[in-house]
């Protein structure tokens, strides 16, 4: 059945403070006692989170100045304080300035000068780099550090009561948040309080269709704007309650699933598969539960048994690792393509509505379209360009991108996509990765999928090496279970196995086999490392 959605129905009041009404709303709902944020160290209420919020929009606006439209760089773990020091500055009327952990001095010089940041609230290790970073007119605050001028501090000493939610108008800057994107100048993209709250009452509502007794978790950093929907503004839209780990490692997910009974998860295509291969060697070496296993359809592990539904994005999910997931858990995964420019999913697959291997329809609310280089509509079952509007959209701030991005109307996200018959959409390649050699147009994820197919391959990424018969060579890099042999003989005999199951033309004609392969801490394949390695 065709979803439908009407877009008449996203209205939003002209005056809306997304932080405030997330919080009001749940509060309004269940109570401020309600159990909201989950770490290893503590666990706050909705209350909870209110008050800290509250306490932190007070110091920013009474301590430190900030003003509504003032922006503010938040650099932390996922933790309680993270998402409380977001809410504070979006209560004060600030815009939230988000960027993925880990950033050296120079990075966080050249985002804090694009998005002209006053103020920057920095967990303990990234003060440093903020503080090194030395931009003018920037001010470096620790969270969660010592001494009398950290935030924590600061807000245990503050003395006034409710702070009075600035009222932001709906299509105020609520956040700019930079791309993971893995070459280049890093690009801001501006979002509204409105958008906030669309890509709940969009892919959330329509396909996540989360319950408030459910539990969150997740690997995607807060400063990811898939971990910010999926562990934050999720969980908060519907009452329910999230588990935010500083490591989420495939380790940690799995102790999480079952320490806290979670029910929601959201991670990359490449911790499923390290998760899968974990839970085959527990089974193998016999102290997990003997019903783990990757064996039987709608089997389960019973240490998996309360995931209900399982998110994955940031790069495609190959049908096989869909298949293995459903295996060992019962669970389908929901496979949806989301961007930064765009906040969060907007072609997925909806639960009972899974093509194994393809990226689903539009989430409703949205649309989407393959064209060609010229704008062309493409017919179905023909590669092109992937163009979509809905909700949200693209806003770079001062980048010239913007006219590359957004066109007539549409964003273009920079992928090859093939749309069938049915109105599923299947993924080829970054539009700048299809390979090209001997004249044949060739998608690297398409011989990934075919490589992990086999047995001994745990991860695989392909890209065109320069060539000089062939333009390009297809040129695969392997990562291999432990137990296999690396050498000629498996490099030969994956060959034969790509030529069987795709056209043959596709097949790797180099194969190299290395420890890992270089992703973004947002869980992508670096392709343009991939080209260095050789
Ligand atoms: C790729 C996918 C195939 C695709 C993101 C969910 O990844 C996110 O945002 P980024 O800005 O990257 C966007 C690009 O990543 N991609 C993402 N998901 C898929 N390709 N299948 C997928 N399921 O190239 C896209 O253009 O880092 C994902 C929610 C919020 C996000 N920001």
């Amino acid at each position: 059945p065709e979803l439908r959605f009407d877009l008449d129905g996203l209205h939003y009041p002209d005056q809306l403070n997304c932080a405030g009404h997330l919080l009001d709303t749940a509060i309004a709902a269940y109570g401020p006692d309600r159990k909201c944020l989950i770490s290893n160290a503590e666990t706050w209420t909705y209350g909870d989170l209110d008050r800290h919020s509250d306490q932190i929009a007070h110091v920013l606006t009474a301590e430190l100045g900030v003003v509504p439209g003032n922006r503010v760089l938040i650099c932390g773990p996922n933790s309680p304080w993270t998402v409380a020091c977001w809410f504070g500055v979006l209560k004060a009327g600030g815009v939230v300035v988000t960027v993925v952990p880990l950033l050296r001095s120079e990075e966080i010089a050249t985002v804090a000068e694009i998005a002209q940041v006053s103020v920057a609230l920095c967990a303990p290790g990234c003060d440093e780099q903020a503080s090194l970073a030395g931009v003018a007119g920037m001010r470096v605050l620790t969270v969660g550090g010592k001494g009398p001028e950290d935030l924590v501090e600061r807000c245990s000493r503050v003395a006034a009561g409710e702070f009075d939610t600035v009222r932001t108008s709906q299509d105020d800057v609520a956040m700019i948040a930079f791309t993971s994107g893995t070459t280049g100048r890093p690009k801001g993209c501006l979002h509204f309080h409105r958008d906030v709250l669309a890509i709940a009452d969009t892919f959330a509502e329509h396909v996540l269709r989360a319950r408030p007794d459910d539990v969150f978790t997740g690997s995607p950093p807060l400063g990811f704007t898939f971990g910010l929907g999926g562990l934050v503004i999720f969980p908060l839209h519907v009452g329910a309650s999230t588990v935010l780990l500083e490591r989420g490692s495939p380790e940690a997910l799995l102790g999480a699933i079952e320490k806290h009974g979670v029910s929601v998860l959201f991670t990359a295509p490449t911790a499923y598969r390290a998760m899968l291969a974990m839970l085959e060697s527990d089974s193998r070496s016999g102290d997990g539960d003997s019903s783990s296993g990757g064996s039987g359809e709608g089997g389960g592990d019973t240490r998996l048994s309360t995931l209900r539904r399982c998110v994955s994005a940031g790069e495609a999910l190959p049908g096989e690792t869909w298949r293995a997931w459903h295996a060992a858990t019962g669970v389908k995964i929901i496979d949806g393509i989301g961007a930064t420019e765009l906040l969060h999913i907007f072609i997925s697959a909806a639960d009972d509505d899974i093509r194994p291997g393809s990226t689903g329809r539009p989430v409703p609310g949205w649309e989407a379209v393959i064209l060609d280089a010229e704008g062309n509509p493409v017919p179905d079952g023909e590669p092109g360009l992937l163009a979509v509007r809905g909700p949200v959209g693209c806003r770079y701030l001062a980048d010239e991108r913007q006219s590359t991005y957004v066109r007539h109307g549409w964003n273009y996200t920079g992928d090859t996509y093939i749309r069938d018959a049915d109105g599923y959409f299947w993924y080829q390649a970054r539009s700048d990765d299809m390979i090209i050699s001997s004249g044949y147009n060739i998608a690297g994820p398409e011989v990934e999928n075919a490589l992990l197919r086999h047995p001994s391959v745990l991860e695989a990424g392909v890209i065109g090496m320069p060539d000089a018969d062939r333009g390009q060579l297809v040129t695969a890099f392997v990562v291999l279970r432990p137990e296999a042999a690396t050498g000629e003989a498996t490099v030969k005999e994956l060959q034969e196995f790509v030529k069987a199951r795709i056209a043959p033309y596709k097949y790797p004609r180099a194969v190299h086999f290395v420890p890992a392969l270089p992703r973004t801490n947002t869980g992508k394949l670096q392709r343009f490392k991939l080209r260095d390695l050789l």
